[in-house]
């Protein structure tokens, strides 16, 4: 996207809306997924950027950011040392300035005109909007192996003990009043991709339940989620978001945040 002089003005401006997109050895996937998801942000009437977060890609990833044109949507790079989704969307949501914040998967795998939905719901006074596959208006297209999808159902009775009333928390689509999701990025303990969960609960414990919407979904090949090395992590992540939400909300520990030295790490 060649920058023009609006481009110029417009990207000057403070953002209205900042949206996070962890990589992690992903220069296959990221150069398209980045030039979608610019020129569907250069249309809204508003100014917009774009964040990724690498986690010391071994491949070129980071060069593709560092060298990528500068156009209306402007893109930085942020490094997070710790390894994980959970972490590097921590890192990329704690760098946000704008009132509208969200985050998005590299493979762009939900069609982009749901980030007109979000927003317009969000400047309604919805504070979380997230994308759901489980919608009953939802268009999904899944390639997912037999074993992730058992894996998937198994996952999504335990997070429901922790998220009530989200069907789909690991859809890597949501959005959130920006002031609202850095304060929960603050307190979030999850690094891997559990970390929905413990993103959802603690907006939900702040006052913001999830709203959940319609969107498109396609499957797209290169995932970096291996069943066989994360399932057991995933689900041990879940058992340490169940214990440490139950033990803060009885006062049985105080809040990580309080006196923790920050395991996730900062960006
Ligand atoms: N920075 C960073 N991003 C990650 C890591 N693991 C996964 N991601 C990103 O998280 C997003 C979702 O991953 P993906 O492989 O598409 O998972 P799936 O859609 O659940 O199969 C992609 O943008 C990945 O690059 C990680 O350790 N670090
Ligand atoms: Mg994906």
């Amino acid at each position: 996207m060649p920058p023009s002089p609006r481009g110029d003005e417009r990207a000057s401006r403070t953002p209205l809306l900042e949206i996070v997109v962890p990589a992690r050895n992903e220069e296959r996937r990221l150069p398209g997924g980045l030039l979608q998801l610019c020129a569907k942000l250069a249309q809204m009437p508003f100014p917009t950027a774009v964040i990724v977060v690498d986690n010391n890609s071994t491949d070129t990833t980071a060069d593709i950011i560092r060298n990528w044109p500068q156009g209306e949507v402007p893109v930085r790079l942020v490094q997070c040392a710790t390894p994980g989704k959970g972490a590097a969307v921590r890192a990329g949501l704690l760098v946000t300035k704008a009132p509208l914040v969200g985050f998005c998967d590299a493979d762009m795998a939900t069609d982009l005109d749901a980030i007109t939905v979000a927003v317009g719901l969000l400047l309604g006074g919805e504070r979380v909007v997230i994308g759901s596959r489980a919608h009953a208006f939802s268009e999904v297209e899944n390639r997912h192996s037999r074993v992730r999808e058992l894996g998937a159902v198994g996952f999504r009775a335990l997070a429901r003990r922790l998220v009530r009333g989200v069907s789909d928390t690991q859809c890597g689509f949501k959005f959130f009043d920006g002031r609202l999701a850095r304060e929960v990025a603050a307190r979030l303990r999850t690094p891997g991709f559990a970390f929905d969960v413990e993103l959802l609960a603690r907006c939900a414990a702040a006052g913001a339940p999830a709203m959940e919407i319609p969107i498109q979904w396609r499957d797209m090949p290169g995932s970096r989620f291996s069943p066989a090395r994360h399932s057991a992590g995933i689900v041990l992540e879940l058992g340490r978001i169940l214990l440490r939400l139950h033990a803060e909300s009885r006062g049985v520990i105080r809040p990580a945040w309080e006196h923790a030295p920050d395991p996730v790490g900062s960006p």
